[in-house]
Order: structure tokens, then sequence, then C-alpha cells
């Protein structure tokens, strides 16, 4: 049966007049089941919109095509950078002195959600067939879908963090965003811990009914449920693999000259703690005297909402702490911190996760985080150290626990890290957690993801799904 998939990003871009799929977890997640059944992606055609064409058939998988949504440039700013990026992103990492709240974003995302599901609703021929909407730039669409589709079978995922209702209760328009969620009859979040803070906020906001993890709304039953996403193990290993990419670990290596390498990847958004990250290697640095020269640290950030002000800000901070930890510690040719500004692809950065002795993921939130998984799952000889306030941390038990906003203790982490690597008979208790870790990987697959959350939607009764309960 064919499907409808629903999200702000598309999935395919154009390289040298080619048609490939979009980095990132979604579309490597959800290509394999367009292709396989058939149906529509709905979009926004975030890069030259008017140069490109409104409907994509991609060569090698007709069966698919691609819907892109032209939006006027005005709408953008309300409702993409504002709306979802200033508004409801800080909001859902707990970041509440940076939420703007304003009535212009929330009509511009109003009228965002409106034109996605009209879009939807012209691509949504087969009636059977799932509509799957994902994420906080479309929290409204379920709900606009289910007022013309009273029995279609709509599912919702949502990617980051789910705070507890206090946290909701900051935005005047709370209420109205989780009923339009509540438009779908599957609600999908990461952990255990979202879908608790989900069902709490349905019965504190919107004064609906809820029953272990459904809720009772407008006659309709919703079932809430953690499903958390993986990444794609079968590429990686690949990767992994490839003569190429191990020589280029071994350069990586080489070029850092020192006994030890750590490694840190993150979008450069202020809520991957990448600060913090380096505030804590700069205090190890001066406490440890004896790691100087020993350990470097490769930080990988990838450009990120540079139009916005507060990510032009944090490029500016992290820029001056690397100078300044380079220009305190620096000597014979060894650098503390090498800092990449870039992008890469995937197979470099495999290179950098089999290149490093250990990984710092220290998000001060995150849905997930799938550059933890990644490195679980790529790495050989290394040690994940892991945010206990990113999703990852709940479905990865076998990883070092650390505080990201704990710097001393960060630092501390670290340098006990680095004490067992450099004993040989201290070093063998890592093997047994990177082994559990490999396992926990494997099991989170991203395509046995979408399966299951596709397979729960599906098996939901027709008479449950959109429709009242007995
Ligand atoms: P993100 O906030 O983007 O995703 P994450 O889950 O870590 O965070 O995914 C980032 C992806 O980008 C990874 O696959 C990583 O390999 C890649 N990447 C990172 N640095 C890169 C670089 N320099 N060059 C190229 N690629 C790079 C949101 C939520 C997460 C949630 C995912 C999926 O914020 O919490 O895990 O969605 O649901």
């Amino acid at each position: 049966m064919s499907l409808v998939v629903v999200a702000n990003r598309e999935p395919l871009r154009q390289e040298a007049g080619t048609w490939v799929p979009s980095v990132g977890g979604l579309a490597t997640a959800l290509l394999p089941v367009l292709e396989r059944r058939g149906g529509t992606w709905v979009a926004w055609g975030e890069k030259d919109a008017e140069a490109l064409p409104l409907l994509t058939h991609p060569p090698g998988a007709p069966r698919f095509t691609v819907r892109r949504l032209a939006l006027p440039a005005r709408e953008v700013a309300g409702s993409y950078h504002g709306m979802a990026n200033r508004t409801l992103w800080p909001l859902a990492h707990y970041f509440l002195e940076r939420v703007e709240v304003r009535r212009s974003f929330y009509e511009a995302y109003r009228a965002t959600n409106q034109r996605f599901a009209e879009a939807v609703l012209e691509a949504w021929r087969d009636p059977a067939a799932p509509v799957w909407v994902h994420d906080y730039h479309l929290m409204l669409v379920p709900a606009l879908l289910r007022a013309t589709r009273p029995r279609g079978r709509i599912g919702f995922f949502w990617h980051i963090p789910w705070p507890p209702p206090e946290v909701w209760q900051v935005l005047p328009w709370a209420r109205q965003l989780v009923e339009g969620v509540l438009g779908a009859d599957l609600v999908g979040l990461h952990t255990p811990e979202y879908v608790e803070n989900f069902l709490a906020t349905c019965r504190l906001l919107t004064g609906a009914a809820v029953h272990g993890r459904r809720v009772r709304w407008q006659g309709r039953e919703i079932r809430v449920e953690a499903h958390p996403i993986g990444i794609d193990t079968a590429r990686f290993r690949q990767w992994a693999a490839e003569p190429r990419v191990r020589e280029r670990a071994a350069r990586i290596r080489r070029t850092a000259g020192s006994r030890f390498v750590l490694v840190g990847v993150d979008r450069l958004d202020y809520t991957k703690g990448i600060p913090e990250r380096l505030a804590a290697w700069e205090r190890l640095l001066e406490r440890y005297p004896q790691w100087r020269g020993q350990v470097t640290l490769y930080q990988i950030a990838v450009p990120s909402r540079t139009r916005l002000a507060s990510y032009r800000q944090l490029k500016r901070q992290v820029d001056e702490q690397v100078g300044r930890i380079n220009g305190a510690f620096m000597h014979d040719g060894w650098l503390p911190v090498r800092y990449l500004y870039r992008a890469f692809p995937p197979r470099d950065l495999t290179a950098f996760y089999l290149a490093a002795d250990a990984a710092l993921i220290t998000p001060l939130r995150d849905g997930m985080n799938l550059v933890a998984q990644e490195y679980a799952w790529v790495t050989e000889n290394g040690v994940l150290i892991l945010s206990s306030l990113a999703g990852a941390a709940a479905v990865l038990p076998e990883a070092v626990a650390v505080n990201p906003y704990d710097v001393d203790g960060l630092a501390e982490a670290i340098h006990g890290v680095l004490a067992s690597l450099a004993d040989e008979r201290a070093r063998q208790v890592w093997d047994a957690r990177r082994a559990a870790l490999k396992k926990r990987v494997a099991a989170l697959d991203v395509h046995g993801w979408a399966e299951r959350f596709l397979d729960s939607l599906e098996a939901m009764p027709a008479a449950l799904a959109g429709a009242p309960p007995g």
C-alpha cells in the first residue's frame, strides 16, 4: 500500500545534475520504504525552490514522487526561521530564555501548515494509504487532515525532546499545537520519558482523558509510543571497511601526532553543548598537564541556521574558545583542538570515528543524537562519553554517562577514560561495553524503525484509526 510522507525537508538534492538522497536519518529511513510502496513525499523546497520542478520523479525509483511546496519568503521567515527555529526549537530543548513568542510567527506557521495539509490532501489519492507527518515544523497538519479525512490513517513523529507541560505553558498557543498533533492516530517519540511528558501535556493543556498510553480526544483514541530512531548500520559497516576510509583514519591520527584522539561531531547548535565541552577540555589541560601533547580533540561542527543571530554568536564564541585553548597550550606542532567548521560526507565522518579513542557527545538536550550511535557502531577500540540529557542515553546504557552542564565533572570523566585507556589492562574493561553498545545500535537500525512505526500504525483496526472508540 502506498504512503504519503510529510516533512519540512525534501529527501533528495541535486548533485551534478542528478538527484541523490539528502544526508540525514529521515531520508535514509524513508526512501527505501517509499521506493517499495510507492507514494509521495511532500516537503518545502528550501533551496532555489523556483529553479526546481515542483514535482520530481526520482530516476530509478519511479514509484514515488516528491511534491515540493514553494512557500512565500515572508511566510518562511515567520514559520521556519521564526516559529520552528526561534520558538519551538528552544522550547523543546528547555532553553526558555531563548524562546521568542510572537504572534506573527504563529500566524505564518498556521498558514504554512495549511499549505502542507492542502498539498497532502491532493497527493493522498488512496484513502487506505497511511500518511506520516514529521516533526515540530508541522504540528497543526494532523488535525487539518483529520478535519477532511475523519477515517484516514495518520501517524506523527516528533524528533526532538518533548518537555513536560510546565514548559509548554510558556507558549500562548500550546493548546492549539497539541490539539493539532492529536489529529493523528499514532504519535511516536524517541523515549518513554518523552511519551510520559506528551501524555502529561495532553492531560493538562487539552483536558483529554489519558488511559495508559492512549489519549481519548474528540471521540477518537490516539496511541502514543516510544520508537527510538537508529542509523543505517549496513552502510556504516560498509564505509568502515573501505580501504580508503581506513587510510583516512590512519592519516587523521598521524596528523594529530598525539597518543590519543578525541572527537566531537555536531551541527553548530546551542543545544549541542560545544562551549561546555571545550571548557571541560581546557580545564582538563590545566588540571592534568600530563595530557598536554598526548591527546588531540577534533571538533567537527556543521554550519547550521546561520541566518539567526544567536547561531552566529555561538560561532564567534566557539572560534574564540578554540583560539584561546590553542594559544595557551599548543607546542612543538601539537594542537589541543583541531576545529573543522564544515559539513563532511559520511565516509569522512566514519574515518574520524575509526580514528578516535573516545567520542565526546555532550548535548545539553537532544531528541536522540545519531552521532552517538554512529560512533558506537563504527569504533573498534573507542569509548563513548555521552550526555545523560540526550535521548541516546536511554537506549545506550553502556556509554559513559556525563552531565554536560558540569564542566568539572566532564573534565574528570574524560581524565578517567584517558587514564584507563593508557593502562593496557584497564582498557580491556571497555571491550564488553563496546560490544554491548554495538548490539543496541544494531537493534535500533533505522530501516527497522520505519517498519515498526508503520506496522504499528497499520495494525490499528480501521475502526480504531480515525473512528470513535467502541
Ligand atoms: P540533529 O539535531 O541534526 O537531528 P543528530 O541526530 O545528531 O542531530 O543527527 C545529525 C546527523 O548529521 C548525523 O547523522 C551526523 O552524522 C550528521 N552530521 C553531523 N556533523 C556532520 C558534518 N560535519 N558533516 C556532515 N554530516 C554531519 C534531529 C534531532 C536529533 C535526532 C534526529 C533524528 O535533533 O536529536 O536524533 O533529528 O530523529
